[in-house]
């Protein structure tokens, strides 16, 4: 009986696993949350850290360009966003910014201080894969505190690297609401 038990939460843990990310790359961590942004083409993964007060994330997206993650207000949802971008070189090196939004123009790069920090990065079979964190709270005026209950999240993705900046994501982005941190 044991035994299958035992089975079934391992066939439980498999079967979720499937239906809810895509991506060929193993991610870098074990994380206590996923979910999938777009069916077969977007997926993330992240784990607040309650002591440090900060928050990892790893994103997969299937393209070989840049990448990004956001922090919206929910009632503002296209004007100032919080925005981390990486991209993976030719050369497989890694790339990572902390940028903000204020409506429909390119994303600038925060003239105050970086606080979304890259940690690794990898390209395999057409699919980027970024592993980045920052803390809840950042106390930055460039940026978007990560508060309690539910979150606005943006995501969006370019075909290729940015050269000499970012190329425009067109329909390639899309705006979730979701809970990040429940403490
Ligand atoms: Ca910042
Ligand atoms: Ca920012």
């Amino acid at each position: 009986m044991k035994i299958l038990v035992s089975i079934s939460i391992v066939f439980l843990q498999f079967a979720s696993i499937i239906e809810c990310t895509s991506s060929p790359i193993q991610p870098f961590a074990t994380y206590r949350n996923e979910t999938e942004l777009i069916e077969n083409v977007a997926d993330l993964w992240w784990t607040v850290d309650d002591v440090r007060m900060e928050i990892t994330f790893e994103l997969h997206v299937r393209t070989t360009g840049w990448i990004a993650l956001g922090i919206g207000l929910a009632e503002d949802v296209t004007n100032n966003a919080d925005i981390g971008i990486g991209w993976i070189d030719t050369n497989g090196k890694l790339y990572f910014e902390d940028r903000h939004s204020s409506g429909f123009v390119l994303p600038i790069k925060d003239p105050t201080t970086q606080d979304w920090f890259g940690l690794q990065g990898q390209e395999e079979n057409n699919w980027t894969a970024i592993q980045f964190k920052r803390a809840l709270d950042t106390k930055d005026n460039m940026d978007l505190p990560i508060q309690s209950g539910t979150n606005v999240v943006l995501f969006a993705y370019g075909l290729i690297d940015p050269n000499p900046d970012i190329t425009y994501h067109e329909d390639r982005r899309i705006t979730r609401m979701f809970p990040l941190w429940k403490p």
